[in-house]
Formats: C-alpha cells, sequence, structure tokens
C-alpha cells in the first residue's frame, strides 16, 4: 500500500514535466472548465474536432479494410434475440486494438489522454474499444442501455466511453442520443430482443438529446448515462468507434471484460505506453500511424 502511494506521488511530480515535454511541446486538454462542469452535472460532454481531417481520413480507412477484410459482424437480429437480420444490419467489431496499430495508438494520443484525465482523473486504464457502424439505408441503432449496467462500477462518473464520430453524425443517420443526468438513476435492464448479446432500459426517452457531431468529433459521457443511437436513415454509411476508459478506483479485475486480456494503463505509475502489454511501446507512434494508415488506403 505504501508502496504504491509513494510510487504514485513520484508520478504525480514527473506528470507535470511529461505534459510540458511530450514531443517537445505542452498539451493543451481539449476539455475546459464548462465540458469538465457538464460531465460531472449531466453525466457527459461533446468536443468537437478532437481529430483532424487527416486523422478522419485514417480512421475511415480502417473501417473500410475492416469491412472488406471482413471482421465486422451484424449484431441486428430479428426481434428475439437470436436469429440475425437479414433486412437491417448494426455492424459491431470488438475489439480494435489487436487489428489496427493505428487504433492500438488511440488511446495514448496526446489530445486524448490529456481529454481523459480531466474528466476521470488519475491513473486510468484503457477498458474496451469497439466500432459501430450502421450502413447506408438499413443501418440500425442501438437500443439505450447506460454501460454500467454491465459494468457496476461504485462511482458512474469514474468509467468515461468517447465516442468518436468516424462520419459526420447526424439526427439523419442515427447520431448518439443521452439522457443529461441518468448518470444519477439506476434503470432496470433486460436481453434487447433486437440485438444477440446487448441489454437494454427504458428511461425517460422525451428528455433524451441528439449530439451531432462532426467527423472528427468525440462525445464522452460517463458510465451511468444512459445512450442510444438511431437507424441510419441516409444514403452513406456512418461508423462511430467507442473507446471506455476507467479510473484505478474502479479497475478491479472481476470488472473487466473476460474476454479481453490486455488493458492497458494510458496513466499512472503503470503506464508503459503498452510496452507491458502489447509488448510494445506505443506512445508517440499514433501520428506515424496516421500516416502509415493513409499510405496503405
Ligand atoms: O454507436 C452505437 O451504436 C452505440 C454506442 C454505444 O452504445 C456505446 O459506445 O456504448
Amino acid at each position: 500500500m505504501l508502496g504504491r502511494s509513494v510510487a504514485h506521488i513520484i508520478w504525480r511530480s514527473v506528470l507535470f514535466h511529461q505534459q510540458q515535454s511530450h514531443l517537445g511541446r505542452a498539451v493543451i486538454s481539449p476539455i475546459h472548465e464548462d465540458h469538465r462542469r457538464q460531465f460531472r452535472q449531466q453525466g457527459w460532454c461533446a468536443v468537437e474536432g478532437l481529430f483532424d481531417e487527416q486523422v478522419v481520413a485514417a480512421l475511415v480507412a480502417e473501417v473500410d479494410r475492416f469491412q472488406r477484410q471482413g471482421l465486422v459482424r451484424n449484431v441486428r437480429t430479428k426481434g428475439d434475440g437470436v436469429r440475425h437480420s437479414s433486412q437491417t444490419a448494426n455492424l459491431q467489431l470488438i475489439p480494435l486494438f489487436d487489428k489496427s496499430p493505428l487504433i492500438r495508438a488511440l488511446p495514448f494520443a496526446p489530445q486524448v489522454s490529456a481529454a481523459v484525465s480531466r474528466l476521470i482523473g488519475d491513473p486510468y486504464l484503457l477498458h474496451l474499444d469497439q466500432m459501430f457502424l450502421k450502413p447506408a439505408r438499413i443501418g440500425s441503432g442501438t437500443s439505450w442501455h447506460q454501460d454500467n449496467a454491465y459494468f457496476k462500477i461504485a462511482d458512474p462518473l469514474k468509467g468515461t466511453a468517447m465516442w468518436i464520430a468516424v462520419h459526420d453524425a447526424t439526427v439523419d443517420n442515427g447520431t448518439l442520443r443521452v439522457i443529461p443526468g441518468s448518470h444519477e438513476h439506476s434503470y432496470s435492464h433486460e436481453r434487447d430482443p433486437h440485438s444477440d448479446h446487448h441489454i437494454h432500459c427504458q428511461p425517460p426517452e422525451e428528455q433524451a438529446i441528439s449530439v451531432e457531431v462532426g467527423a472528427g468529433g468525440a462525445v464522452f459521457f460517463c458510465y451511468g448515462t444512459a445512450h442510444s443511437t438511431g437507424d441510419n436513415d441516409t444514403d452513406r454509411d456512418r461508423a462511430g468507434m467507442a473507446f471506455h476508459f476507467l479510473h484505478e478506483d474502479c479497475a478491479a479485475d472481476d470488472l473487466i471484460a473476460a474476454d479481453r486480456d490486455r488493458r492497458p494503463w494510458v496513466t499512472g505509475p503503470r503506464n508503459s505506453g503498452g510496452l507491458d502489454e502489447y509488448g510494445v511501446d506505443v506512445r508517440d507512434t499514433f501520428a506515424d500511424e496516421v500516416e502509415r494508415a493513409l499510405k496503405v488506403a
């Protein structure tokens, strides 16, 4: 216990220096005080332009590759929770870190760690990563749920999703909807008959707001925030990528998905840049991976 606290203090004392000297410049958090206040009070906030056009193009290229290589699967069912739909599609890929060096590096990108640190505090780990793809016209939404119905962390504000709009996310193509303040309630969940594995709940939908974000923008919502996505009624595919981050206080082993064996610490004394978990230190590699993904696209 004492050893851990000492390590923590030492790490805190070097953190300021790291943030100043990382890649030779200071990293300014994209999360301002207003974002932070809204996250704490309402359970969510949105940041436009977290990633630039180059990154967006690289993420689009990776989504295309996942599809070309047949890695995505349709989780939408015919209403019985079992038989897969052939008319509508909610395509998913989980996890992503083992399929894309670009996405493996993304949680360590300076603007990501600067944002997540401000919202949930340090130290934290990457809990999950996944992609949701709604094909044009037949893309179907993900029903209302609270991530904490799966994970049950004691303080729902100690975990956050970062949902990145890979394409512009609009009401028409079924962007993310959230219910402000819903993290203060715990809704009962049951199996969603329209998905082969999800659970869903029935929160007060009239209080929902649709969060439209441009490609490269991100919505952060804590583990308690009830959220859903709608159908894609447009002529273009729409993808989102969700990364879930969990503060150390709530990162007990049994809260971590059993099928995910690598959960890198992104900040704190155990942050090895993924070296311990992936066998390679991916800090400072994100910009190179963006270039690489664009070259092979
Ligand atoms: O993009 C989607 O359809 C759903 C996203 C979601 O439910 C999540 O990230 O927890």
